[in-house]
């Protein structure tokens, strides 16, 4: 709890708006954390649902894709780490809902704002993975940008969301571990190997650098997300960061990045490259890439399979509040 949220508990039974709202600016100022039950703007926990909830949609979601490979992967090692690691980002979805409730948003209809299209997941899960080569670059790229992006929100000023990522990065980071192991493993086999990793990248490198958000001069929410300290950086930092994070691990494991512009700036000190196709992300997220329809139907079909599930631990927590109270 942040040092400041008892003062601010009191003052939210009793103060006025404009004492609590500077006690709000306090606590961001001195870089302590917001919880709970601290007065908080509707603007901010507004954005707090909105991207909790895009977040935890991304990782339930983002199972399905890699869920699919589960039953045909080539070895049991190598099945036992996809499990693991599918079993790991339900777990993940499964925190943030959790932190989107401290809130006071409701699980329920966060589902259904999802599989309704009125809430955001990822785009990076509407593309297609076709064979296990993604498999391996799914865990390097996807969720080696992933932790480029998290690790800043272990800072985040929302206390609820910036403990759930500590937990979540450790585990992504092993995600990107084992993702750049098979790849390297992959790397030391046949041509035909070699070629179908090479093919996974050229497909994948595009829609991973637009995870980190549109450019940030159309990014219409960076500027208040920074001022609120809920980002640490913007979206075209984060981008960059990888970008430079991620050329010598290509070299490393010998992949060309499908990049004509990709080199090195010796005066910015940093990678330059080509720009990201930003109509094919626009049309992504507004509902039409590769697998969005695939993706939410599978959603929720798995939601009305388990409808009986939540009606039975519905039951059953009535049952039990009737006979304590008897
Ligand atoms: N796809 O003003 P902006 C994972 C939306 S899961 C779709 O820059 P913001 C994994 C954006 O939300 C990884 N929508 O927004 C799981 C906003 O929406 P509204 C998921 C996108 O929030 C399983 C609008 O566009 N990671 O790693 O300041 C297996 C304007 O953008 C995207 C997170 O969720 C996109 N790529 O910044 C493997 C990280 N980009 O206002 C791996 C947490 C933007 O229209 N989130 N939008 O509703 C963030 O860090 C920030 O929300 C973002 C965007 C950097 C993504």
């Amino acid at each position: 709890m942040s040092q400041d949220s008892v003062p601010m508990l009191r003052s939210y039974t009793g103060g006025t708006e404009p004492a609590l709202a500077e006690q709000f600016e306090r606590t961001i100022a001195r870089d302590q954390r917001v919880e709970p039950r601290d007065w908080m703007p509707e603007k901010f926990r507004a954005t707090m649902i909105r991207q909790i909830a895009q977040h935890a949609h991304s990782e339930i979601i983002g199972m399905q894709p890699e869920g699919n490979w589960i039953t045909r992967a080539p070895s049991l090692r190598r099945k036992a780490i996809l499990l693991a690691k599918v079993q790991d980002e339900a777990g993940h979805g499964l925190y943030l809902y959790s932190a989107c409730e401290t809130l006071g948003a409701d699980r329920t209809d966060l589902t259904e704002r999802l599989i309704t299209g009125r809430q955001k997941y990822s785009s990076i899960f509407n593309y297609p993975a076709l064979t296990f080569a993604d498999m391996g670059v799914i865990g390097w790229l996807v969720d080696g940008a992933a932790v480029c992006n998290q690790v800043p929100l272990c800072r985040s000023s929302y206390g609820p969301y910036a403990r759930a990522m500590i937990r979540i990065c450790k585990e992504e980071s092993f995600h990107q571990r084992q993702g750049y192991e098979l790849l390297m493993t992959m790397m030391s086999g046949t041509a035909g190997q070699r070629a179908m990793v090479q093919d996974a990248v050229d497909r994948w490198w595009w829609p991973v650098l637009m995870m980190f958000g549109p450019p940030d001069r159309e990014s219409a929410n960076t500027a208040q997300s920074m001022a609120w300290k809920i980002k640490r950086h913007t979206n075209d930092e984060l981008r960059q960061r990888f970008v430079d994070m991620t050329v010598p691990q290509a070299e490393a494991l010998g992949v060309t990045l499908p990049d004509p512009d990709l080199r090195w700036n010796p005066e910015r000190g940093a990678h330059d490259f080509g720009e990201v196709d930003w109509d094919e992300m626009k049309q992504v997220v507004a509902g039409n890439g590769p697998c969005n329809a695939e993706r939410i139907a599978q959603r929720k079909a798995a939601h009305d399979e388990g409808a009986w599930v939540r009606e039975a631990a519905a039951a059953r927590a009535a049952k039990t509040r009737k006979e304590a109270a008897a």
